[in-house]
């Protein structure tokens, strides 16, 4: 019996990854917990033989891996990668650490159905190397955001974001484990949304419900919660 809650059918979800997979992890769970709502219907791993695609394979997800270096350019990789993606008629496509810059035309074919989580307060530390960048300037504070993906490489609309501690004696190792215990609370939270169709873009800002988010979008303070 559908529920009053939520009668759609379940959100169509294609998963990216190039590693471990412990997002696409906080992303199975959150099926397993609430099985009307998402469904992962296929993992795309760019590196061959990562543990994410086990996984995936652990809970009969279908996986395919496009090794980026099998292709000429990234224009003729992403292609591939579309028509694979696109194969699976998804409603929403997740970066779950996947590590390949996509070009403008890939991007602009899932406008505003694309999200991707970063280790980072964005709009500080876009790019690689975060979590080192962040002790090297020794930061009290670092976090994790999720944001709709644009051109613009970790640049476009901020849904949630996460804060944590920067503690002495940290290390890349420490900070990342900490901010890697919010990415698990808070992907989840934002797949949610967009599944129950909570999230919408409106020029540059994130309608949550109707209402317009911060620049940072909804931000939660794991020091005081
Ligand atoms: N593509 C676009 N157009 N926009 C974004 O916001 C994107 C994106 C692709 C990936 C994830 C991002 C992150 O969260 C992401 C966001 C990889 C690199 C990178 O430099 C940078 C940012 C992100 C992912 N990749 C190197 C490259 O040449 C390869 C690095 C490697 O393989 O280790 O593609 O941080
Ligand atoms: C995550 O910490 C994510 O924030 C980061 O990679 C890790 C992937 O872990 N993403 C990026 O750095 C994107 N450039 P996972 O494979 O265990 O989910």
């Amino acid at each position: 019996m559908p529920t009053l809650e939520h009668s759609q059918a379940p959100c169509r979800i294609v998963v990216l990854i190039s590693g471990s997979g412990s997002n696409l992890q906080a992303l199975i769970d959150e099926q397993l917990e609430n099985k009307l709502l998402i469904n992962i219907e296929a993992v795309i791993s760019n590196q061959p033989g990562v543990y994410g695609l086990t996984r995936a394979q652990k809970h009969n997800i279908p996986t395919h891996v496009l090794a980026h270096k099998d292709y000429l350019d990234r224009a003729s990789f992403d292609k591939a990668l579309a028509n694979t993606i696109d194969s699976y008629q998804p409603t929403l496509v997740v970066l779950a650490g996947f590590m390949r810059i996509l070009t403008p035309e890939f991007v602009r074919h899932y406008t505003g159905r694309m999200l991707n989580i970063h280790p980072s307060l964005l709009p500080k530390y876009q790019g690689l190397h975060t979590h080192q960048r962040a002790l090297d300037n020794q930061d009290d504070i670092h976090g994790v955001s999720v944001h709709f993906v644009t051109e613009e490489l970790d640049g476009g609309p901020i849904v949630i974001q996460a804060i944590v501690p920067i503690l002495q004696n940290d290390t890349v190792d420490s900070l990342s484990k900490r901010v890697q215990t919010q990415e698990h609370i808070i992907y989840p939270m934002a797949v949610n949304w967009f599944a129950r169709e909570r999230l919408a873009i409106q020029e540059d800002t994130v309608l949550l419900d109707g209402e317009p988010l911060d620049k940072t979008g909804h931000q939660i303070d794991s020091r005081t919660t």
